[in-house]
Parts: C-alpha cells; structure tokens; sequence
C-alpha cells in the first residue's frame, strides 16, 4: 500500500507494548542490544595457504575486525586432500586449503583460541575440520570448554542450493547430531550449528521464502539432536542462524524481526522448553553477494551500506559486509579495508547504536513484520506436513522453489521490471559495448605455488606420523559408520584421528567406505522464465525465435547446450538459470551434474552431440579447467564445438582464454535473450545476429 497507519498494526496485541530481551523478541535477543554490545563486526575471508590466510585475519583484526570467519577452499570442503587428482584447479582458490592439523595450527598461528570467536563455514568435511580445529586449539593449550565461535553444520541447505555435501542426507544428519552430542558435551561456549538462509537468497529465494525454509530446517535440527539423546534446553540455546540481506530494505528489517518472533513461538508450541534462552534466535548477516555488479564495481559500496544498514536496524548479532569487487575476483587488501570500514562508520559515527530496535512501531515496519512473519509459517506448515526438511528435500521441492524464484527474478532484470543501476538502466558502455569494470585490481591467486606448497606438507605430515595408529583410527571410523548404530560419537573418533595426522581427505574416505559419496539428481524448472519475462520483451523473444527457426532449418536441429560445471564449485544458480532461459527460448538444454572433470564434460558433449558447451565458472578455476576441456574436446573428435563460459571470469583472465578456444563471456548482468541470439549469431557465423535482432 502506499502508506501505512495504525490501522494496519491494530490486530497486533503487543503492539507498542512488548521489548527487546522479552518473548517473542520480535525488538531483538538482548534487552540492552547495541546500547550494550554492538553487532560483531566478522569478516569471511580465505584464501591461497593457511599462512597467508593468517596474516590477511591478523591485519584485519588490527585494522577493526573482531571475530574471524574462515573460508575454505572447494577441496577441503567436499573431503579431498590437496593432492587428489579432482581438485587441482581448486586448491587455494576459493578459501584457503586446509589437509591436516598441521595447516589448521598455522591457519591460528597468534591468535588466542580462549578469547577470539572463530567461525568456520564446514558442512561437507564437518568431522575433520571441526575435529583439527579442537585439536589445534589443544595444541595451542586451549581446553575444549574455552572455545568460542561457530561451526556453519547446516548440511540441509546444501543439498537445497549450496551443494558442498559429501554423503547423502541420512548418514549427513547423523554426523550433524553426533556434532550437537559432543559440543553439548565438550563445547558449552560453542555454536554447533548456523542455521542458514544465506545461500537460499543467494539462490534466488525471496526474503520471505529464505525466512521459511530456514526456520524449518531449525526444526528438523532440534528433532535431531533429541534423537542424537540431547534435550531442547541442551541445544536450542546455542543454536545459531544466518541470514542474507538484500536490497529490499525494510523486507530485510521486517524479515530479522519476524525470524526471532516466529522462532519463539514455533519452539514453543512444538518442544515446550523450560529455559527461555531456547526460544531466542541470534544470527549473523551477510549483505548480498547476488545483488552486486561486475559493472560499474564501485557502485557496490553504495548497496553493501544500504544491506548493512537493514542487517543492523534488523538487529543482527554479526555482520559480514561484502567487498565491492565480489563479482570479479576475491577481495583485495583495498576492498576488504573499504568493506570493514562501512561496518565501522555504522557503529562508530551514526548513532545507529545508540537504541534498540529503531524502527519499532513503525506502522510499515510493523505489518510488514507481520506479513512476513504470516507468509513464511504458511510455507513451514506445509514443510512440516511433509514430515519435515529433511524428507522434503529427498523429496525436491523446495530446491525446485528456489530455482523457480530465480528464473522469474531472472526474467525481471532482464525485461527492465528489476532495475539493477548501471545493469540494465542508467548503463555506460565502453567501445566493444561492455560497462566498465574501471580497471579494479583483481586479487589474484597462484594456484601452482599453493598446490605445490601443499603436496609438500602433506607428504612431510605423511612421513613423520605414525601409519599404524592412523589407520587404526580410521579403521575405527569406518567401522561406526557401517556398523548402523550409534555405539561411538563420530566427532570424538575423528578428534582422535586428527590428533594422529589423519588428513582431511583420509577422514572422509573412511566414512566414504561405508556411505558412498552422494550424487544429486539433476532437473529444472521450465516455462517460468518466458512467463515472467511479459510482454514488453515480446519483440526480443521473436527474434530469438526466427534466429532458432533458422538454425533448425540449416542444422536439421535446435541449437543444443550443454551446460556444465566443472571441478568443486556448486555455485549453480547461473547455470540453472541460463539453463531454464535458454530452454524456454527453443534451445535444446543438457545440464550436466555438478563436479565434473574437463574429460567427463567433453564426453557428455560427444554422446549429446551438442553445438556448445556453456561452461558456468564462481570459484576460479576457470584458468585450469577450461582450458583443459578445450584440449579434451579437439582430443575427443569435438573440436568444432563453440565452447562459451560464465559466471565471474575477471577480465584480465579473458584474453588467455580467448587464445584457448573460448569464443564468448558472459558474466553477471548478462540477459539470456542477448545471450542466445549471441550464441546462435555465432553458430550461423553471422555476428550481426545479435545486433540487427
Ligand atoms: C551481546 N551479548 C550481550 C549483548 N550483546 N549480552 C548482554 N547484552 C547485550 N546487549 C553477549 C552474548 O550473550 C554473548 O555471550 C557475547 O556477548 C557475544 O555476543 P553474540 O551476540 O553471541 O555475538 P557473536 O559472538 O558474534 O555470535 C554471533 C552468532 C554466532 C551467535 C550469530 O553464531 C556467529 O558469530 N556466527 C557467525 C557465522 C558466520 O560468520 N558465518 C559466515 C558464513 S559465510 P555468550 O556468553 O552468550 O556467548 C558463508 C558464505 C559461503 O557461508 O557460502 O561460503
Ligand atoms: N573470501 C571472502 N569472501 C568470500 N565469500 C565467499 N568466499 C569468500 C572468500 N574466500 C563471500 C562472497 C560470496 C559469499 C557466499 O561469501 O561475498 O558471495
């Protein structure tokens, strides 16, 4: 509505009556909030080897920084040891490369485990990682119950859109309550658990869909540790969430005070807890890497303050601010500086801190709050009528929900409806009609000299441990996994074999024995992104239906794509938006399944017989694996296919690939429409197509 009264709040019974640090905490956890304590500024970082990694967390800690938060590569993520023939383009790339204790004790090398919270993002290799990073801290001479910090744990999500799983989701939520038993245990001040929506929104959910889906999982986390022996009281109070703020402002605002109200009563009604400190929702927020450009970079300051605002007139326990070069490469030391700095200016110059809950009983803010809250427990009711997240994710849905948001967001941009400033309004090209990256210095990784860092201290861990007592340990794993019961807690047999130099890959191998590694089923969403688009495109979509027609009449066929993603990255929401595009606009679509080799991409584009292969690229290891797949294409007889790539390739890496093979980029901000007739303009060896329409 264009405007709100009281009118529109009057059914709120508390309305103007409740506080923040009481049920429901809609107002915030804490009564006091950032009167109190502000948020906890803690930047997600990571990157090459854990001593770089180090000094990069120590000269942000200096610079303002209070907690750590770290990022590991795709490797250590989904269980492989650096040296393992799958992962070599992504070692270092993405996060920093952890194989063994030895690297987690450098990754802390001076700082003091007892007194700064360490956040970790694990879901995958979870045993392993959280396993070395006890141990370190033991070496470190940081008894257990002096840990302080969080382990991410939240595998559901994973298998819904971030897709660093490893098992399959039974066996994964075992490993999820064996965590929670042994953290009630050993780790009172630890956070065993953040409970995330992030990747959701990321994905393409709206706040409100992002809001049910994690507020769901958060239940299906609670019947989990009681079937790992735990009570409410003894894991609700530490768990934690984890939300993404977008640019829908008050959205944001209205969806963090929602979350905590929502929450409260939903523990409530379903699991009766006798200590109110389990009805309390505490999150931390990440501004969203989604809503930035690769044109116009430093436009992205200007949208990381106004998300970092809503995160903390939210009421956010913790804020990462993202660096306004995320969608070109990994942050600088000058980015991430900028970045950190927003946080301070909020807490430091503007006031923001100096009462709880600002917003509170605003008209707008408050039905807002209510829709919201209305909007996702209609969606968790379903969820749990299907018995819960974790058979409906088995099941699909809500994967497919979230893939269908992104096609229709998709279709938004690129009809105009969603303006993105410097995107598809308000654009300034340079001579070869690309916006302006203005020439960002782009952090830049050398992966060679990581790799070869890591075999070498892999091989020095191997060489001076004890071989017997390690295979013993793991020996032990394997045996709890396959044995079906629950007789040993898995965390506290992988502490043992960590504090033996077991490595990251060795531990999950020996679970792997018993479980598998698990293979997600492909699938996506069709007719949404053409519906969506409306008619204002209609001109477009003929054009992109004569150039289809044409080629079918010359080729006997429909253009055919394979989409793929190659090595460790899972970040396939371009792809299976391109995917969904293209097919609704005639192409004939393929999308591969995620992790694959540039051998298997090669082979899957002989048997389909495809005119291109799109390869979709978020976590740089495009400098490896694309131009392998060329070489693999001409090896296999396929050398005419016209291959193209995707998603965050920085524009100082194009050239080389360019001399490779690689006849087109198309990052973020790219429309599907100008994209297919791209593509087809090629294939026909017409590049005007593209232009004349
Ligand atoms: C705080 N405290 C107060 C208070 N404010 N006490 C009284 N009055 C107030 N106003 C107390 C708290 O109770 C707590 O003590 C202590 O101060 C610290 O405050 P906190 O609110 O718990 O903050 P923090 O320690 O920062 O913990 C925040 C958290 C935690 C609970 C959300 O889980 C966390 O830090 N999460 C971060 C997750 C993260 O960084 N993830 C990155 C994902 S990146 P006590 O004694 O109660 O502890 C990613 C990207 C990708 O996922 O895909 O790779
Ligand atoms: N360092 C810093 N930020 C990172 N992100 C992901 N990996 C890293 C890293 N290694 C951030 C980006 C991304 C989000 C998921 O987390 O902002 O969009």
């Amino acid at each position: 509505m264009p405007v709100y009264s009281a009118l529109d709040v009057a059914e709120q019974q508390d309305y103007g009556a409740e506080f923040p640090g009481v049920y429901p905490y809609t107002r915030g956890p804490y009564a006091s909030m950032y009167t109190g304590r502000p948020w906890t500024i803690r930047q997600y970082a990571g990157f090459s080897t854990a001593e770089e990694s180090n000094a990069f967390f120590k000269k942000g800690l200096a610079a303002g920084q209070q907690g750590v938060s770290v990022a590991f590569d795709l490797p250590t993520h989904r269980g492989y040891d650096s040296d393992h023939a799958r992962v070599s383009g992504d070692v270092g790339m993405a996060g920093v490369a952890v194989d063994s204790v030895e690297d987690m004790k450098l990754l802390f090398d001076g700082i003091p485990l007892d007194k700064m919270s360490v956040s970790m993002t694990m879901n995958g290799a979870v045993l392993p990682v959280l396993a070395m990073f006890v141990v370190a801290a033991e070496e470190q001479g940081v008894a257990p119950a002096a840990l302080q910090g969080t382990i991410q744990n939240d595998i559901l999500k994973e298998f819904m859109v971030r897709n660093t799983y490893i098992y399959g989701p039974h066996p994964s939520m075992r490993i999820v309550g064996d965590i929670f038993a042994y953290s009630a245990a050993n780790l009172p001040r630890f956070h065993p658990i953040s409970i995330s929506g992030y990747h959701m929104q990321e994905a393409g959910a709206t706040p409100a869909l992002e809001l049910a889906f994690t507020l769901a999982d958060g239940l299906e986390y609670i019947r989990c540790a009681e079937q790992a022996g735990l009570t409410v009281d003894q894991i609700a109070p530490r768990l934690s969430f984890f939300f993404a703020v977008g640019m829908d402002f008050f959205g944001e605002i209205a969806k963090l005070r929602a979350a905590r109200r929502l929450w409260a009563r939903l523990v409530k009604e379903k699991f009766d807890p006798k200590d109110d400190k389990s009805l309390v929702l505490r999150t931390h927020c990440q501004t969203s890497g989604y809503s930035l450009t690769a044109q116009e970079p430093y436009n992205n300051i200007i949208r990381t303050t106004v998300e970092a605002m809503a995160a903390v007139m939210g009421g956010t326990q913790s804020l990462h601010t993202n660096s306004f070069d995320e969608a070109i490469a990994l942050p600088t030391d000058f980015s991430a500086k900028l970045a950190r700095n927003t946080q301070l200016i909020l807490a430091e110059e503007t006031g923001i801190t100096k009462v709880a809950d600002p917003l509170g009983g605003s008209f707008y803010v408050e039905a807002l709050t209510s829709q919201m809250e209305e909007a996702a427990e209609r969606v968790i009711r379903e969820v749990e009528h299907l018995g819960g997240m974790t058979e409906a994710i088995i099941g699909g849905l809500p994967k497919l929900k979230v893939e269908e948001c992104a096609a229709r967001q998709q279709a938004h941009i690129d009809s105009g409806k969603q303006v993105i400033v410097g995107v598809n309004k308000y654009a300034q090209h340079d001579a070869e009609g690309e916006g302006p990256q203005h020439d960002v210095d782009a952090r830049k990784i050398d992966n060679t000299a990581v790799l070869h860092n890591q075999k070498e201290r892999l091989k020095r861990v191997r060489a001076s441990r004890d071989g017997a007592a390690v295979q013993a340990a793991l020996a032990a794993l394997e045996a709890e996994a396959h044995s079906g019961k629950r007789e040993h807690n898995l965390l506290q047999l992988a502490v043992e074999a960590a504090r033996l130099r077991a490595t990251v890959g060795e531990i999950t191998h020996a679970l792997e024995k018993a479980w598998g590694r698990y293979e997600a089923g492909g699938g996506m969403a069709t007719g949404i992104y053409n519906t969506a688009l409306g008619s204002s495109s209609q001109a477009e979509l003929e054009a992109v239906g004569r150039a289809v027609a044409r080629f079918e009449a010359e080729a006997g066929r429909r253009p055919r794509i394979l989409i793929a993603k190659m090595g460790q990255d899972g970040h396939d929401r371009g792809a299976k938006v391109m995917a969904t595009g293209l097919a609704d606009l005639g192409f004939d679509v393929d999308i591969g399944p995620l992790f694959m080799t540039p051998e298997e991409v090669a082979r899957h584009a002989v048997d389909a017989d495809v005119h291109i292969v799109g390869v979709s690229s978020q976590a740089a290891g495009h400098g490896t694996l694309v131009p392998e797949l060329l070489q693999e294409l001409r090896r296999q007889g396929m050398g005419h296919v016209l291959v193209v790539c995707g998603g965050i390739i920085p524009k100082q890496d194009q050239p080389a690939l360019r001399d490779a093979g690689v006849a087109a980029f198309y990052g973020p901000g790219t429309r599907v429409p100008a994209a297919a007739l791209d593509i087809i303009g090629m294939l026909l060896e017409e590049p005007d197509l593209a232009r004349s329409g």
